[in-house]
């Protein structure tokens, strides 16, 4: 363990994985890990690297601070080749099999807190990465809309369904009980009912071995939809509790399909705004969009409500 002047550090690692498409939001969601964190903390981010560009490596490269390492683990193509070999048909993203792969890819980690790119975070996370996982797998927070709408839990016949943006993964107990295997087979049996399939493949592997974190730690975008009183009520939470985590969540998840990145008008846009001005692509237009394809698609459904178009 480090020792500094002000006394021991607390190192956490934190690691994401992506590809040319989401390497902004993953600078930005970066920049708001370190602008946030605490005086004696030292983050360790690691980036499982898929594909990335000269330029896109060199920009994350560029991010500096104080107690913070940055290491890009470059993963080589067709890493996954022999799966696809084994099963005739096989067919996942190379993102999520490289989630998979983060209890090998880090093998001399115990405890990783794992980010999606799609997130800002806005407080210190050595406190969420202090959490005793016992032997459970992660913790992690409840998708409500999966949970709620797509009716996930009741799918797979878990007590409990989780969100997979936002984990604390016990790489060590994994490793013990061969969870990637696991993964593997999972996703090799349930692939032809999979809808939503890496974070299903986390659920059904983990079954119940997982702890749930309150919403602090990853507010789904998609939670907006209900109504206070609901979210509260799903969480377990009073309306004063839940109403302040809304306010103020230590992990906003643009889990939405309006992404801050590619839309002018998004939930919390302005904050994803601000961590981007401070990030190594400050000064570089975004190419953003009016309307997401959905909103094109209600058009004539508005008209027709205006009286301006009969149906
Ligand atoms: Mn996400």
């Amino acid at each position: 363990m480090s020792v500094t002047r002000g006394g021991i550090l607390s190192k956490v690692p934190v690691v994401f994985v992506t590809d040319e498409h989401y390497v902004i939001p993953t600078c930005v969601a970066i920049t708001s890990l370190l602008a946030n964190r605490a005086p004696k903390t030292f983050y360790n981010v690691f980036i499982i690297g898929i594909k990335l560009s000269a330029d896109s490596i060199a920009k994350l490269d560029s991010i500096a601070a104080k107690n913070f390492r940055l290491k890009i683990i470059a993963m080589p193509e067709n890493k996954y080749a022999e799966y696809k070999s084994i099963w005739p048909g096989f067919h996942v993203t190379t993102v999520a099999m490289h989630k998979f792969d983060i209890v090998n890819i880090l093998k001399n980690y115990a405890q990783v807190i794992y980010l999606d790119s799609d997130i800002i975070v806005q407080t210190d996370l050595s406190g969420l990465h202090a959490v005793n996982l016992k032997d459970n797998y992660a913790a992690a927070v409840k998708d409500m809309k999966g949970t709620l709408v797509n009716r996930y839990a009741r799918k797979w016949g878990l007590s409990g369904y989780f969100n997979s943006g936002v984990q604390v993964l016990n790489l060590k107990k994994m490793r013990e009980d061969k969870i990637f295997a696991k993964m593997m087979h999972n996703l090799k049996i349930s692939r032809p009912f999979l809808t939503f399939m890496d974070q299903d493949v986390f659920n059904v592997s983990f079954q119940r071995k997982v702890i749930f974190l309150s919403p602090l730690y990853n507010y789904m975008i998609n939670n907006i939809r209900f109504s206070l009183r609901r979210q509260a009520r799903f969480f377990n939470l009073t309306k004063n509790k839940m109403r302040a985590i809304i306010k103020s969540p230590a992990i906003i998840h643009y889990t939405n399909s309006r992404k801050p990145w590619a839309h002018y008008f998004a939930p919390r846009v302005r904050v994803w705004l601000q961590y981007y001005k401070l990030s190594p692509y400050a000064g570089l237009p975004l190419k953003r969009r009016l309307f997401t394809q959905k909103d094109l698609l209600l058009i004539p459904r508005i008209l027709c409500r205006l009286g301006l178009k009969y149906k």
